[in-house]
């Protein structure tokens, strides 16, 4: 079907089977886009706000790995009314080509080509799920059209040590919109000839001709040397016969952003990068900024109480300084400092929590002290336990320490003191 210029019509397709080894215990058990985030979020809704306020309403959202939670959460927050003619859908692999499961994000659209079939897009716009930004994919589109590559990947700049974690990009000098050539995690790979500190990094987020991603998916199912990657396979395989385009993220303006958060982007991909993401929201000026109301980020925490502060023990007063602190969680003659608070988390008298990140249900025991530590729900800190003050304390009994020193403490783990 030749695109239609002026009004396209636009299947998103989520991709959120990856396993996130690299966020365990956090993806113990749930998968890395269920993964909550910033109080009250889980990484998905940020793709998903995105793709929404780009007013894409046609939205499939590929699950695989631990989906249940991941399920549940599209379910309740982003169950749309098929009767307006919108939708996000949860689609976990059905095996539908023969028995095995996805082998990888390629394969995972290759299984799902029926989706694709019935919409009939002219245009398929396939996101990531584990990233945190803004982005008005609009924008990319029209500059996909406009450039007429059969794909389009959408680049930031990163530092170049983290290149092994991401496609890199070259551009042709000649045309800073094409690509020459794409590297999937190279370890060694050139800085930018006006940053050599630098490289641009694939956002792993696409936009292509419908007929070119069938045809890519389909070529790439049948070939035995591939991963069955996105990234790896199938977007070379575009530069290669010079169809690939890319679309400079810094060129994306989103209603409502600042210069300060214009350009926010974080593959949230290890607990350190976790840990730092928070850590942006809660600073006075917020290097990503949550109360853009412009682009709302979506979410559906239920209906709980307000977060509450108040007299404990003795009367301390309960108090948070450069904070988030959710509902549903009381701060109770303790001191909150620098940190993250999820919903109905209760922290007693004389604790002191800093520099951290609690998710759900987490309770902080009287005169325990939790510093630099990344807490799951449903976990007791004992009364008078002392988190992140020594390493090789958590180690003993059982935290996970990672090289930064951050303490990490799974879903319901028990804590001694
Ligand atoms: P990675 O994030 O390492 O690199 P991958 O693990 O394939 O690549 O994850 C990409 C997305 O696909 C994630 O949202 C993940 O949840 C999802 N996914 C992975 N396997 C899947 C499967 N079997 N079924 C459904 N969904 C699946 C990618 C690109 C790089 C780019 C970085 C940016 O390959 O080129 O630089 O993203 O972070």
């Amino acid at each position: 079907m030749p695109t239609r210029a002026r009004n396209p019509k636009i299947l998103a397709i989520v991709l959120a089977g990856g396993e996130g080894k690299r966020l365990m215990p956090l993806t113990a058990d749930r998968a890395k886009p269920a993964v909550p985030y910033g109080g009250i979020y889980r990484l998905i809704d940020f793709a998903l706000s995105n793709v929404v306020n780009s007013g894409y309403l046609k939205v499939v959202v590929l699950t695989q790995y631990k989906s249940h939670s991941l399920d549940r959460h599209i379910a309740k927050t982003w169950r749309m009314s098929n009767m307006l003619g919108n939708y996000v859908a949860p689609v976990p692999a059905q095996q539908r080509v023969g028995k095995r499961w996805y082998l990888g994000s390629a394969d995972a659209i290759f299984q799902s080509l029926n989706l694709v079939h019935d919409e009939k897009p002219d245009i398929v716009v396939v996101v990531g799920a584990d990233h945190v930004y803004r982005m008005d994919f609009r924008q990319m589109v029209a500059q996909h059209i406009e450039t007429g590559a059969a794909a389009t990947v959408a680049a930031i700049r990163q530092p170049i040590e983290l290149a092994d974690q991401f496609g890199v990009i070259d551009v042709k000098p000649e045309d800073p919109r094409q690509i020459r050539e794409f590297l999937e995690k190279p370890t060694d790979p050139e800085g930018l000839p006006d940053s050599p500190g630098e490289v641009l990094a694939s956002m792993g987020n696409y936009v292509f001709n419908t007929d070119a991603l069938i045809d890519a998916v389909t070529r790439d199912a049948a070939s035995e040397d591939t991963k069955h990657d996105m990234g790896g396979d199938i977007i070379p395989d575009f530069v290669s016969r010079g169809e690939a385009g890319v679309y400079d993220f810094k060129n994306n303006d989103v209603p409502g952003s600042t210069e300060r958060d214009r350009d926010y982007w974080r593959d949230v991909g290890t607990m350190d990068a976790y840990y730092d993401a928070h850590m942006d929201l809660i600073s006075v000026f917020p290097v990503f900024n949550l109360y853009n109301y412009d682009w709302p980020i979506f979410t559906d925490y239920g209906s709980l109480p307000p977060a509450k502060f108040v007299h404990g023990w003795h009367g301390r007063i309960g108090h948070a300084v450069n904070s988030s602190v959710s509902p549903g969680t009381v701060v109770s003659g303790a001191t909150i400092e620098n940190s993250v608070l999820s919903p109905n988390c209760y922290i007693h008298s004389w604790s002191s929590v800093s520099d951290s990140v609690l998710l759900d249900n987490v309770e902080i025991g009287r005169h325990a002290v939790v510093r630099r530590a990344i807490v799951d729900k449903n976990v007791v800190i004992p009364e008078g336990a002392r988190i992140g003050m020594d390493p090789e304390e958590d180690r003993a009994r059982g935290l996970t320490v990672t090289e930064s020193g951050l303490v990490v403490i799974g879903k319901g783990q028990k804590v001694t003191v």
